[in-house]
């Protein structure tokens, strides 16, 4: 049985029904949030990618919302998401760079996040995939006991995980605060400052790799791929980087199967396209742009999977699906994985300039569908949309209210997530590092002033970095070509001025 929101219910949940332009009472619709990782603005074919074709993905755009100005928050992953999840800028918070696999969690108990606040509407919660917003007390976690705090304490009631990344260790999967098919007597040991145990590492057996790194990446092999970080043991619980894909689709498509008569909530977080790129052979050359093509490609067979549970279930129409990356696109994040010669005309940001790591657009500006068939009406919204919302705008189409402090960055955009209102926020902050952070308004970004290198030698990324100011007009230079800082300094008072009040808040 589903529930039903009848009239008389609290006044914010008829409020805000009504803002979405229901009339009768309604079912609460299940919220799926689908974030890929590294994937770029140009990757997908209903974004102008002509080298591959993602026709499942396509298929939601052209039922959906495709948005042209859809950001996350940062360049780089844990900030992203912590800031997804939480409703507050990662920058505000030390400790939320890029985590090592064995960090302790980010988001404790007792914070109001996402899942915790839809959760208070009634939905049941689940996250499957990838976590890297660490796990456990301070000092980490205990791989081989309960390991708490973790998603099930700040909002899930169910999770399946990759701790934190593909390409660190431990190479393990952790559900519901148990690593999956660990042996007792094999218990795992994780060190990320010295090598640990007897396993091989890609430094000194190169010989036994599958797949080379192109910088770091060189520590404990496993499955033939050399990681960040050292471990040992838990042999019987290891991963196969060829089958991730489904086993994360197959638990997310379960978590639908066992809560499709009720309304749920599902963060589904997968591993492609990040490194390793190691698709199963279904994908592997299918592509022809290697593995990075043949990951897209598998993102996209991930995407149609849970659309099918959706239509197997019989809920697709009550059930809005987002789907979206947690930064953009990077070519060699680090292995030799043919991703650079092979990319041929392909660009993975599209138009704009820069990538992961990156302060110009490339870095923050998203792939970002919105889809509830017969409720989102087909089209393309160029309003401003950020990733910071979606606490707010979900609490708002879920019928949740969020407590005091919750979600401080957040704001209520739902009618832009659905397409009912054509103009989004004002202005969307990005952000590459701390203090390091670029704003956009109306067709205005600016960049401030910062240090390091322009380019990320390794990644052969632009940084964005730049002692001067940079100004630059998205409206007739989308690309990012032509700093008018110079030019304009009013304009870059204004905006500068505008980011310090943010940044005060
Ligand atoms: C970098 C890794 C890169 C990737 C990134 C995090 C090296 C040399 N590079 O430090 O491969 O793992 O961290 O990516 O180790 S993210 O998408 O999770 O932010
Ligand atoms: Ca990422």
């Amino acid at each position: 049985m589903k529930l039903k929101l009848l009239t008389g219910t609290a006044g914010i949940i008829s409020a805000s029904l009504t803002q979405i332009g229901f009339s009768q009472p309604v079912e609460k619709p299940n919220i799926i949030i689908i974030l890929a990782d590294d994937l770029g603005y140009g990757d997908l074919s209903c974004y102008g990618a002509t080298s591959l074709k993602t026709p499942n993905i396509d298929r939601l755009s052209n039922q959906g919302l495709r948005f042209t100005n859809g950001y996350c928050t940062s360049a780089t992953s844990t900030p992203s998401r912590y800031s997804l999840l939480t409703g507050s800028y990662a920058w505000r918070r030390e400790g939320t760079s890029v985590l090592p696999g064995d960090a302790s969690a980010l988001i404790t108990p007792g914070m109001i996040t996402l899942p915790s606040v839809i959760k208070s509407a009634g939905y049941t919660t689940g996250v499957v995939g990838k976590w890297h917003l660490g796990l456990g007390p301070e000092g980490g976690p205990d791989w081989n006991g309960v390991i708490r705090p973790g998603p099930n304490d700040i909002g899930f009631d169910y999770s399946f995980l990759i701790p934190a990344t593909g390409d660190r260790v431990p190479c393990v999967y952790v559900e519901n605060g148990r690593v999956v098919g660990l042996d007792p007597s094999d218990p795992i040991s994780v060190d990320y400052s010295k090598k640990i145990g007897n396993w091989p590492t890609g430094k000194e057996n190169p010989e036994l790799l599958k797949m080379h790194p192109s910088h770091g990446h060189d520590m404990t092999i496993v499955n033939g791929i050399s990681r960040i970080g050292y471990m040992t043991g838990g042999k019987s619980a290891l991963w196969v980087d060829e089958d991730m894909a489904d086993v994360i689709t197959d638990k997310a498509v379960k978590f639908i199967e066992d809560n499709h008569e009720k309304p749920f909530f599902l963060y589904f977080a997968t591993h492609d396209i990040h490194v390793p790129r190691v698709p199963h052979g279904r994908f592997a050359g299918k592509s022809g742009m290697g593995p990075r093509g043949d990951a897209i490609l598998q993102f996209d067979w991930s995407v149609g999977e849970i659309v099918k549970a959706l239509k197997r279930m019989k809920i697709q129409k009550n059930t809005l699906i987002i789907v979206s990356s947690d930064n953009g696109p990077v070519v060699d994040d680090g292995y030799r994985d043919q991703a650079v010669e092979l990319l041929g005309s392909h660009r993975p940001s599209g138009k704009l300039r820069g990538g992961k790591y990156s302060a110009f657009e490339g870095g923050t500006r998203v792939v970002f569908i919105s889809s509830w068939k017969g409720t989102i009406k087909k089209g393309v919204s160029d309003a401003l949309f950020s990733q910071i919302d979606l606490l707010a705008s979900l609490a708002g189409i879920a019928g949740a209210s969020i407590p005091e402090g919750g979600g401080p960055d957040s704001r209520n955009y739902m009618n832009v997530l659905t397409g009912k209102a054509k103009t989004g926020r004002d202005w969307v902050v990005e952000q590459t590092g701390r203090n390091k952070l670029s704003i956009v308004k109306n067709e205005w970004k600016l960049i401030l002033p910062g240090q390091g290198p322009k380019i990320q030698v390794n990644t052969n990324t632009e940084t964005g970095n730049d002692p001067e100011y940079q100004l630059y007009n998205l409206g007739n230079d989308p690309s990012e070509r032509n700093n008018v800082a110079g030019d304009n300094p009013a304009i870059v008072k204004e905006l500068t001025d505008l980011l310090n009040s943010i940044r005060s808040l």
